[in-house]
């Protein structure tokens, strides 16, 4: 395929899936794909006056849509998903052509949006409060769950698709607007979203106008959004430094944040574990995704009567995966997204090498030419939990350290920054159940004998620590996009006071 059939591929793609050429032409943000560097196409970014306006038109949509039954609401993200149905192929082509994402996990990425807006549509008939026993005679006190106002999505490359559908799903049933900002490295797959969205909008029929919509910009176009005082809610998704900025500023004016932050995650291999299915479960979470997910295994604390046969396995997958084009070829690891994830790898292997690692692997591989960064995922054998380690590099290095007690093997896992994800390999029923424990992985999501990534959308999705705290997606994610208010109703002819407080006057 020549240079400039990329490009073709990109405006046809596109086409189909709702997007006219004209938009992805002669605009200011130049698109690359990093399957080969080409330019794909140029975007127009909106300025602040325009992002400011789209979110006094949110707002205005927010007051009608708050007033719109719950299940009505289902209606629009059941719509949603047929579409997201039609469109699966194209969109994950177009995942995998401007993230590099390889065929499946492009494919897998909808197909997480498509289980999202099932989960939402049935959540629109769920947005229940509780009826709480009262202490007065003849009152009732119940709790109510009420539309939030307008929420702000950032979100990331790595997912460019599914982040947007979690937080838009659950936002839209919850009675929300929505305005979405997406990275600044995948606005193509957010237009495509949008084409999608609006299909269902017109199919939906009276939704109100710029109910949901997204812009393109950099970071400034972000801080407008973070600080405009008509965000109820900014869901951020992104690197730690991100939310640091995020989260205080949004703060300040007393906004809300679901903060879903960098991943520093770890597995644990005990004694009993089942071998095959732990390196499987570690190849995929370490490697997958080119190491560039937040649920990304980073670091691996395998025991020591293990250690040597847990390395060599693993020596082997890392050696032997293959790596390649995703638009063209079956290989199990696509790109890094652009030169500074390469020269962030490079920086992480130089600095484990100065503590004492032993890397394998992490080379680049010529598969583009220059500019594409294809890498062998590393594996790095440490003597200890050290340098790089603490850090998130959002690339495909996996760190191994060998423990001989339990405990510390645990105190390794929660020394990090982050809490997302953790995974333990046991047949031990006291090591598994000791990891979920309040004593054990301190982590928003804590597996036994599966990996740390690929996580269903049916379950809270976030983490604690400098993950930032905030959970999206399933269970009762969808509380965080409304407000709540408690009501107590005196249905009585006396008017008692709570404490048995008397005021007569
Ligand atoms: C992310 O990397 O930002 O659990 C999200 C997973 C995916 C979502 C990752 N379902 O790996």
């Amino acid at each position: 395929m020549s240079a400039s059939s990329l490009k073709s591929e990109t405006i046809e793609l596109m086409g189909k899936l709702g997007v006219s050429q004209a938009a992805l032409e002669g605009g200011d943000l130049a698109v690359h794909s990093p399957t080969n560097g080409e330019k794909i196409a140029e975007v127009k970014t909106s300025s602040a006056a325009e992002i400011k306006a789209q979110i006094e038109k949110a707002h205005e949509a927010f007051k009608v849509w708050r007033t719109v039954p719950g299940p009505r609401r289902g209606e629009l993200v059941r719509l949603l998903g047929e579409e997201l149905r039609a469109s699966k192929e194209d969109l994950g082509r177009v995942v995998s052509l401007e993230a590099g994402k390889i065929p499946s996990e492009g494919l897998g990425e909808v197909q997480e949006m498509i289980d999202i807006c099932d989960f939402a549509v049935g959540l629109s008939r769920q947005l229940y409060g509780l009826t709480i026993a009262t202490e007065r005679a003849d009152h009732r006190m119940m709790e109510t769950w009420h539309p939030l106002g307008v929420v702000g999505i950032i979100s990331a490359f790595n997912f460019p698709v599914a982040v947007w559908s979690w937080n838009a799903a659950l936002a839209l049933v919850c009675g929300n607007s929505t305005v979405w900002k997406p990275s600044e490295k995948t606005p193509l797959t957010a237009l495509a979203c949008q084409a999608i969205l609006d299909r269902a909008l017109a199919k939906f029929g009276d939704a109100p106008e710029g109910l949901a919509t997204m812009f393109v910009a950099e970071r400034d176009g972000g801080e407008v959004m973070v600080d405009h005082e008509k965000v109820a809610l900014v869901s951020a998704t992104g690197s730690t430094r991100m939310g640091r900025q995020v989260g205080p500023r949004v703060a300040q004016r007393f906004g809300r944040t679901i903060l879903e932050l960098g991943g520093n995650n770890a597995g644990i291999v005990c004694p009993s574990a089942d071998m095959d299915m732990a390196v499987r479960a570690i190849a995929f979470g370490a490697m997958g995704t080119a190491g560039q997910r937040c649920t990304t295994t980073r670091r691996l604390f395998v025991h020591e009567s293990m250690y040597d046969d847990m390395v060599a396995r693993l020596k082997k997958a890392y050696l032997g995966v293959t790596i390649g084009d995703p638009l063209k070829s079956d290989a199990l690891v696509g790109p890094l997204i652009d030169k500074d994830a390469a020269d962030n790898m490079n920086k992480a292997l130089e600095s484990a090498k100065a503590s004492g690692g032993t890397v394998t692997g992490g080379e680049r591989v010529d598969v583009n030419g220059d500019a594409s960064y294809y890498y062998r995922p590393a594996l790095v054998e440490m003597p200890e939990q050290t340098g790089p380690m603490f850090e998130e590099t959002f690339a495909p290095i996996l760190y191994v350290t060998k423990y001989s007690d339990f405990d510390d093997a645990l105190e390794m896992q929660n020394a990090v920054g982050a809490g997302l994800s953790s995974c333990i390999f046991t047949l031990n029923v006291r090591e598994a159940e000791k990891f979920l424990s309040a004593v054990g992985s301190d982590c928003g999501i804590a597996n036994v004998n599966i990996g740390t990534s690929g996580a269903e959308i049916g379950g809270a999705f976030g983490g604690e620590k400098e993950t930032g705290g905030g959970r999206e997606s399933g269970s009762d994610a969808w509380k965080a996009y409304m407000r709540r208010a408690t009501n107590t109703v005196n249905y009585g002819t006396a008017l008692p006071l709570a404490q048995g407080v008397s005021f007569d006057i």
